[in-house]
């Protein structure tokens, strides 16, 4: 029996050393073990939630992560967080914060905080997230957190894995304006104004308000399941007195449990081959999923092909353009050639 399978068959003892090696191997474990560790949870894994927390650096993600934590917890969930670690000088000494506050739950069986780091693996956090959290899953955690510093990409990997994605803000840091242009207020299910105690909060919330109005009245009419819109609250926190958290994890919980937007995948993906209909979110995650591993094995077969050097001289020799290289490329890959595993 291969160490693969023997941490999976000890993963439902509970033991919190079995978990930290299996995630190891998600994340920079060899190709052999990922499989195996991948194949093998998956048929048994519960339906975990997944929750995003994104925003800027220092508007208090980890803070609200925290409180979260404290309130699922009185409630008797079991939870995962994935921190998705920048690798950034700059956000160094916040995520050394990070890690001492997290280890108020060190002694709670409950609660898992696990480091990732966003460019350990090739196709990054949307590659190995979704296979940490499987494990997770399997390790029979309800509620999985994934939090990611910065902005950009990671967001959008984060609501793409996330039932619901909370972005969180601050005032005084020109936030609402710096996620409206980045895009992020579209994948944003719930709007966190953190830092309520301190001044400009209204200031941001009324911003962000407008914002939303904007937003949401460039959408057609009836957009959505029932003919509703899920228009993302907006909720004010003082994170490290836990104030507005528990109204934040009700939001969290009335937006899991509705039907997802159904902009996102058109209604033909919705009914599943036995004519069934499917969880649409889960549908979207799935194919994401798929896609992103699909192409990490693409680019590392095409990237060690002798082909491409080939290929590439004739490029610089202006033999051949490189629109037909890459054609030329792709034709090297046939069907039936490759094992399918
Ligand atoms: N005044 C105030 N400070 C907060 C609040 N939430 C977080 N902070 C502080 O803001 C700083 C950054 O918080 P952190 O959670 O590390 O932010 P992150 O970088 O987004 O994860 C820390 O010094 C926190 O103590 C809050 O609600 N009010
Ligand atoms: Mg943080």
């Amino acid at each position: 029996v291969s160490r693969a399978a023997q941490l999976c068959a000890a993963l439902a003892s509970g033991d919190r050393r079995v978990l930290a090696r299996l995630l190891t191997i998600v994340e920079d474990g060899s190709e052999q073990e990922r499989r195996e560790v991948i194949a093998t949870l998956h048929p048994i894994a519960p339906r975990a939630r997944v929750i995003g927390i994104t925003g800027a650096p220092g508007v208090g993600k980890s803070s609200v992560t925290n409180a979260i934590i404290m309130a699922l917890r009185a409630d008797g969930r079991r939870v995962a967080v994935i921190a998705v670690d920048p690798s950034s000088p700059f956000t160094g000494g916040a995520l050394l914060g990070d890690r001492i506050r997290m280890q108020v739950h060190h002694a709670d069986d409950g609660v898992f905080v696990r480091s990732m780091a966003a460019r350990s693996r090739l196709g990054g956090l949307a590659a190995a997230a979704p296979e940490a959290a499987l494990v997770f899953a399997a390790a029979g955690y309800d509620d999985i957190i994934v939090e990611t510093v910065g902005v950009g990409q990671s967001e959008i990997d984060v609501a793409a894995l996330a039932d619901t994605t909370v972005l969180v803000m601050a005032p005084g840091m020109g936030d609402a304006v710096q996620a409206a242009k980045a895009g992020i207020l579209e994948v944003a299910d719930v709007l966190v104004v953190n830092k309520a105690d301190q001044p400009g909060a209204g200031m941001l919330e009324s911003e962000l308000r407008t914002m939303l109005e904007v937003g949401h009245a460039a959408l057609p009419p009836g957009d959505g399941v029932d003919g509703t819109v899920w228009v993302p609250p907006i909720l004010r926190t003082v994170a490290v007195r836990s104030e507005g958290v528990r109204e934040l994890v009700e939001a969290i919980g009335a937006h899991a449990e509705r039907e997802p937007r159904p902009r996102a995948l058109s209604s033909a993906d919705t009914v599943d081959a036995s004519g069934g209909t499917v969880d649409a979110r889960e549908l979207l995650r799935s194919r994401r999923w798929v896609l992103e591993l699909a192409l990490g094995v693409l680019r590392e077969r095409l990237g060690r092909s002798e082909r491409l050097d080939e290929l590439a001289a004739a490029v610089v020799d202006r033999r051949v353009d490189p629109l037909s290289a890459a054609d030329r490329l792709l034709a090297t890959l046939r069907v039936g050639e490759h094992e399918v595993p």
